[in-house]
């Protein structure tokens, strides 16, 4: 079964005030929607065709320069649009509460890490929020496409939260104030997804 781009859990501008439809529209119809063919694309006939998405990114090595841009676009904006929501924003609870104030000493401790990893990384990438496998979090970023599940990325572990800092994700509300757009995401993290997810790789 080929891999297929999700619906997005919400309208095109049910993120208006933060991110405005015609973004939202382009950014699902056109870029994942692109990530998703070419995956598509790029696994078809070889041993990966079947397997799952996490799968495929632990066999994204650089050699492999098309399927690791498209399984890593697939995956990310999968992420990306799942941790959103239009009633987000706040602050998490429970273990992950714990975990990001042991990790950063309090909530705004890890908005101030998160924000400088978004702002700082160079050009098109990703910023995350990772867990390892006894519960510690962290934060780090990743060029273009790459993800903490594939190798070599320079950050390893779970992603249970992303934000996209291609241009492509807030140029045509924000142009170049990336560092607007990064405070304006935070009124948007569905923190009861990401803690769905900081549970479930935890273990
Ligand atoms: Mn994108």
């Amino acid at each position: 079964m080929p891999f297929k781009l999700p619906d997005l859990p919400y309208e095109y501008d049910a993120l208006k005030a933060y991110i405005d439809a015609r973004t939202m529209k382009i950014h699902h119809t056109k870029h994942h929607a692109g990530y998703t063919n070419n995956l598509n694309n790029a696994i078809a006939g070889t041993d990966l065709e079947g397997k799952t998405i996490e799968q495929v990114l632990k066999k994204a090595d650089e050699s492999n320069a098309a399927l690791r841009n498209n399984a890593g676009g697939y995956y990310n904006h999968n992420l990306f649009w799942k941790v959103m929501s239009p009633d987000g924003g706040g602050e998490p609870g429970g273990g992950l509460k714990k975990a990001i104030d042991e990790a950063f000493g309090s909530f705004e401790g890890f908005k101030e890490a998160f924000s400088k990893a978004a702002a700082t990384r160079f050009g098109s990438g990703w910023a995350w929020l990772v867990v390892s496998g006894t519960g510690k979090v962290r934060v780090c970023s990743t060029a273009n496409q790459d993800n903490p599940l594939m190798p070599k990325a320079g950050c390893t572990g779970t992603p249970i939260l992303g934000i996209d800092v291609w241009e492509h994700a807030y140029y045509l509300k924000y142009q170049n104030r990336r560092a607007d757009y990064i405070e304006a995401f935070f009124n948007l993290i569905n923190w009861k997804e990401v803690m769905k997810r900081y549970n479930a790789a935890k273990k």
